[in-house]
């Protein structure tokens, strides 16, 4: 089976229904499978944005920097995998100079609302946090549903003190460096007022937790976005677990859409129930022809 015999399978049962309503089904079903999730990259300079992006993300995403902060503008990506696409926006700019941080408040508070999710990336080993901490307190207001969507990432890890000790063997972090690390996540807990996503420790370089990552990651994505971000990501890091989520959430989002569209519809309650019926058909339908798509 291809994607049109699947998408074909999909939109049989709306054929029972009255002409104009199947159109407007098939039409949200359509906007649901073509849903182009956005997920945005903030830190300072050299925190590790761009590797990062590069190692959970089956393209090239954007060069690294070693010497220079060569990135300076938000910077859009697109990532395709078949027919699926997301965005990636590389935020720099965090704690760069007063006046540009403005600057950049405001671009980014304009742009915060479009965004799926956020990976907000701290050094391990930086101890200058308030540059970080300013910047988000000043974008985002308190109460607002921006900081919902923000996952900081202790990035860099390998690099925690005593960095001598990273246990190249067994590729993870020492007792001390573990207790460190630990400590930083509190720290970073404790300073963004408890944010309410968990604080992920990754070291891209060694890829030590990058599984973690990413299942926190699929964890905290709105459902519509979780099955294109899905088709995105690294295979290696794709498990059967965030498949089986990403096709859950996928039935759910085919669920709440056709459901808010028949609600809008005012039609006749006999009419709505045999509407439910095929909109539940519909929905089982999606979660079995999920590959097909994603
Ligand atoms: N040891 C170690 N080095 C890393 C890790 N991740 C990134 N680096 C190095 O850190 C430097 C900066 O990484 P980038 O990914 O370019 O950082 P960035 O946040 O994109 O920086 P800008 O583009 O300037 O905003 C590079 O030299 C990377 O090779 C890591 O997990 N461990
Ligand atoms: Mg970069």
């Amino acid at each position: 089976m291809d994607e049109n015999s699947a998408f074909n399978q999909l939109a049989a049962p709306l054929t029972l229904l009255p002409g104009s309503v199947a159109q407007d089904l098939l039409q949200q079903l359509n906007n649901v499978i073509h849903y182009q999730p956005v997920i945005g990259i903030m830190g300072k300079t050299g925190a590790g944005k761009s590797s990062l992006c590069n190692a959970l993300f089956r393209s090239t995403v954007s060069a690294v920097s070693h010497t220079c902060a060569c990135t300076r503008e938000p910077q859009r990506f697109t990532l395709q995998a078949g027919e699926r696409q997301v965005t990636l926006i590389d935020l720099p700019g965090v704690g760069e100079s007063p006046e540009r941080d403005e600057e950049y408040q405001t671009l980014y508070q304009r742009i915060w609302p479009e965004l799926d999710l956020v990976l907000w990336l701290i050094k391990a080993d930086d101890r200058a946090l308030t540059p970080d901490c300013d910047f988000y307190f000043r974008m985002l207001s308190p109460g607002s549903t921006g900081r919902d969507k923000v996952l900081f990432v202790l990035a860099q890890a390998d690099k925690i003190e005593p960095s001598q000790e990273w246990n190249g063997l067994l590729n993870q972090p020492s007792e001390q460096q573990l207790k460190h690390l630990e400590e930083k996540q509190r720290v970073v807990s404790s300073l963004f007022r408890g944010p309410s996503l968990p604080v992920i420790t990754v070291s891209t370089a060694t890829g030590w937790h990058l599984p973690e990552l990413v299942g926190t990651l699929f964890r905290s994505l709105p459902a519509r976005a979780s099955s294109a971000v899905s088709s995105v990501i690294r295979p290696q890091y794709c498990t059967q677990e965030i498949e089986d989520q990403a096709r859950q959430d996928f039935g759910d989002t085919v669920s709440d859409v056709m459901t808010q569209t028949l609600s809008e519809m005012c039609l006749p309650a006999a009419v709505t129930t045999v509407v439910s019926t095929v909109i539940n058909t519909v929905v089982s339908v999606a979660r079995s022809v999920w590959r097909f798509f994603f």
